[in-house]
């Protein structure tokens, strides 16, 4: 089944570029950027992208890390997108993610986990209208 995901590479990714490196894996991959912007976060927008994480004691590392330079946000579509991208960004901590995965090559200790994907189609829902608004759903490539 065709799927769209949202991806994020993170601050420390961009620092380090590695843009190039990362988004040659999704297209090595197959798979289809339909949208693509770089922003910095404001605070504001950082702790609702990341609100289900509010209240753990990571939280103020979290939004001081996502805030503290460009990211590149992307809706990626394919067969299978969510898990499918899922598999290629690995763990969550990259000291455990296996290597051939993007934290697993290129990440370093967490918060710094290099990318984020949607871990299922109400989350790539809720961050795709949240960062792209309504207009990706209705695109045609
Ligand atoms: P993931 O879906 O793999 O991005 O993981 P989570 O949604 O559980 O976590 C979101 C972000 O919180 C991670 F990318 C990094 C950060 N985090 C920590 O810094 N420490 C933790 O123990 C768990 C997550």
């Amino acid at each position: 089944m065709k799927e769209k995901t949202f991806v994020a590479i993170k601050p420390d990714a961009v620092k380090r570029k590695l843009i190039g490196k990362i988004i040659e894996r999704f297209e090595n991959k197959g798979l289809d950027i339909i949208a693509m912007k770089m922003v910095r976060l404001n605070r504001e927008l950082a702790e609702k992208y990341y609100e289900e994480h509010k209240g753990k004691d990571f939280f103020e590392d979290l939004i001081n890390f996502i805030t503290s330079g460009r990211i590149v946000l992307m809706v990626i579509e394919g067969e299978n997108a969510i898990s499918v991208v899922r598999k290629m960004i690995g763990m969550t901590d990259p000291t455990e993610a296996d290597p051939g995965t993007i934290r697993g090559d290129f990440g370093t200790k967490l918060p710094e986990n290099i990318i984020h994907a949607s871990d299922s189609k109400k989350s790539a829902e809720r961050e795709i209208k949240l960062f792209f608004g309504d207009d990706v759903w209705e695109s045609e490539h």
